[in-house]
């Protein structure tokens, strides 16, 4: 396969059903293996939005009509054709991304699953009824769409978080304006393409291609869309938070974690390495779920240190498009300096470099970005690199003394995405599942992989309280709504008429 598979130079919005030219400015789509332009993106203007939102607006008020599991079925044939173009999807994934190919095709797979959890929600749904204290009345409550809905996802996943978010909302009755990541557009293309090609009435989805600050803005800020849903960095979601606040706009989101593996002295350390080198340079470390802490008992620590020594010898780095490499580019330049800033925090806060520690520029590297596999050790909870996320591949060794010391170092950070303990011990397997204060646990595995029908969020600074994927994901699309039918024949006074 090749990057033939590109059928556009430039993209275009998709909005009520139409590819919408878009004039004015546009921004490069790079491949970050090796830093070729794939196409443009358009940089759309706040009429880009304007226009969606209507779309949007018209096309919900017949979509909330149809019956759910005839919504359903249109995610069934999404889910269908997005399995049968599973690969052409991965390859492009990794083309604008930069992970490697087997993790394409597992989030894409992850799109997949969601698309035919989601439609079984159709025929779901499910409200609660509650007898009424007065006779002769029924009570129910009954999830109702909510209306206009704003998605905003990011580059890392962008194709899973889109439909984290946008199947729940469109099966629940909701119409979606789209934002995707300037730097991974073309899922975006692709997925609008087939919501077309599934049936999916014009207007229900809307993808609008720009910047946070123009397009992201204009949706905060647009009265008519109800609910924002986001996933990405914290400072954008704290903004977003308020301004949704100020106008008492529904908001849900994902800022990212500072997760950590707990390696405990009675661990399986050959399965903690593992662990470990998976959920911390899979995806180059660019997930909200990477590990990037390892609090490691004191007693295995030596032992520790030199396994992933040479498990890190053996990690193959380079285009994902090779199947044979384990770990791809960084994203951009932008995310290349950054982990470099927090590499120069590490060495003055006095944590001991192990391995890597720099970009890696050499032939081929050099055309891309690329950053080697890091470990660092002898990390403190109260240093930066142990408390802020770097979005790389780098990991910082935390030694501690006791279960309860990993316990506390482990919630020592304002995040609370994933966490994860490496032990045989029952007892403390459900003391930490109880104890660790993330949205996310894994018991003797890393911290990624999260499953699409269980909740997805975290607790502290990594969000507000909603979650992404699992039947949970339907809370924030829908309103609860308390219906009551008083079939007495007469007035029935509540609270009153009781006695
Ligand atoms: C993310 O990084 O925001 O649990 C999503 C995981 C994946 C999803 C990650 N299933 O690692």
């Amino acid at each position: 396969m090749t990057e033939t598979m590109l059928d556009v130079k430039k993209l275009a919005n998709y909005i009520n059903g139409e590819w919408v030219d878009v004039e004015g400015e546009t921004a490069p789509v790079i491949n970050p293996a090796t830093g070729e332009t794939l196409l443009e993106v358009p940089l759309s203007d706040k009429t880009a939005v304007d226009h969606a939102v209507e779309a949007a607006k018209q096309a919900q008020k017949e979509w909330a009509l149809v019956p759910a599991p005839q919504r359903a079925e249109i995610l069934y044939e999404v889910g269908h054709i997005m399995k049968e173009r599973k690969e052409k999807l991965a390859y492009l994934l990794t083309l604008e991304n930069g992970k490697v190919l087997e993790e394409a095709r597992g989030e894409v797979q992850e799109g997949i699953d969601m698309a035919f959890y989601m439609a079984g929600e159709g025929r779901r749904l499910f409200g609660q009824t509650t007898p009424s204290e007065l006779q002769n009345k029924f009570a129910m409550s009954v999830r109702a769409p909510i209306g206009v809905v704003g998605i905003i996802t990011p580059w890392n996943f962008p194709i899973a978080i889109a439909t984290w978010k946008s199947f729940p909302a469109i099966v629940a009755g909701n119409a979606v304006v789209w934002k995707p990541a300037t730097e991974t557009p073309i899922m975006a293309y692709e997925l609008a393409k087939i919501f077309e090609e599934a049936g999916l009435p014009k207007g229900v989805i809307n993808v609008v291609f720009g910047s946070g600050s123009t397009v992201g803005d204009a949706m905060v800020h647009h009265e008519d869309i109800r609910v924002i849903s986001f996933t990405g960095s914290n400072e954008t979601g704290r903004n977003i938070a308020a301004e949704c606040g100020r106008q008492l706009k529904k908001v849900s989101l994902e800022m990212g974690g500072k997760n950590a593996v707990i390696v405990m002295d009675d661990a399986d350390l050959d399965l903690a390495v593992e662990g470990i080198i998976w959920s911390a340079f899979g995806t180059s470390g660019q997930r909200c779920t990477a590990c990037s802490r390892v609090i490691v008992h004191e007693d295995v620590k030596e032992t520790l240190e030199e396994r992933l020594l040479h498990a890190m010898e053996q990690l193959t780095i380079g285009n994902g498009t090779d199947e044979s490499v384990r770990v791809g580019p960084i994203i951009n330049e932008a995310g290349i300096n950054k982990i470099k800033k927090y590499i120069d925090i590490g060495k003055e806060e006095g944590a001991k470099l192990l391995a890597g520690g720099y970009e890696m520029t050499e032939g081929d590297y050099g055309k891309g970005y690329f950053f080697a596999p890091t470990l660092f050790t002898d990390a403190t909870i109260d240093m930066r690199i142990a408390q802020e996320e770097i979005f790389g591949p780098v990991v910082s060794l935390i030694p501690v003394k006791s279960f309860e010391e990993a316990i506390e170092a482990n919630n020592s950070v304002s995040y609370g995405l994933s966490s994860s303990i490496f032990t045989k011990d029952v007892n403390r397997v459900f003391k930490a599942q109880r104890d660790l204060d993330t949205g996310i646990v894994y018991v003797n595995a890393g911290t990624t992989g999260a499953e699409i029908h269980l909740p997805f969020g975290g607790t502290k600074g990594t969000g507000n309280g909603h979650r992404d994927s699992g039947v949970q994901a339907l809370d924030v699309f829908t309103e609860w709504k308390a219906v009551y039918v008083d079939y007495s024949g007469k007035l029935q006074r509540a609270q009153i008429d009781t006695e």
